[in-house]
């Protein structure tokens, strides 16, 4: 069966721009999987407790036959095996972050994997360039679309599109 997954990219690390487009061919040759929208990148204020580099931020689509957690599995080995990410600091420093921000409708909430993204709503460098791709997309748990999320967000954390 095919499903439709919107995937968060972020960097802070090394050379971003060139690490986003590595990330993106890399998920674009995940097995039964293919991209079907690209958004802009944006540079984009760190958001959260830890003071590090601005980052580079992206979304994009994907049509994939995986399950959730196998395509949470391929995208925990981009960043392990490409980008040798180690999981050190907690919202810290990262050469390419991968969430899965939305598949299909599902709403779900395990230990491995909540979807929607619980914080997606609170994060413009997300809701911006995730309304490129997607403005009319509805949020299961919220019942708002990502134009509105984005309109009526009381959040910090500049973003400006490259
Ligand atoms: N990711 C974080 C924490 N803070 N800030 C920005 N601007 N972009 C990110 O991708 C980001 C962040 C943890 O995943
Ligand atoms: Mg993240
Ligand atoms: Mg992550």
């Amino acid at each position: 069966m095919q499903h439709t997954a919107y995937i968060a990219l972020g960097s802070n690390m090394g050379d971003r721009e060139l690490h986003l487009l590595r990330a993106v061919a890399e998920i674009g040759s995940i097995p039964g999987s293919r991209i079907t929208g690209l958004s802009g990148f944006y540079d984009t204020e760190p958001v959260g407790p830890v003071a590090q580099e601005r980052f580079l931020n992206a979304t994009l689509r994907l049509e994939t036959e995986l399950a959730p957690a196998a395509l949470l599995k391929e995208l925990q080995r981009i960043e392990t095996q490409l980008f040798r990410r180690k999981r050190t600091v907690t919202w810290g420093p990262r050469p390419m972050d991968l969430d899965i921000l939305f598949f299909d409708d599902l709403t779900m909430a395990e230990e491995a994997l909540t979807i929607p993204h619980p914080l997606l709503h609170e994060r413009r460098f997300v809701l911006a360039p995730l309304a490129e791709l997607a403005p009319d997309l509805v949020h299961p748990l919220l019942g708002r679309r990502i134009d509105d999320l984005l309109a009526t967000l009381d959040a910090p954390g500049e973003v400006t599109r490259i």
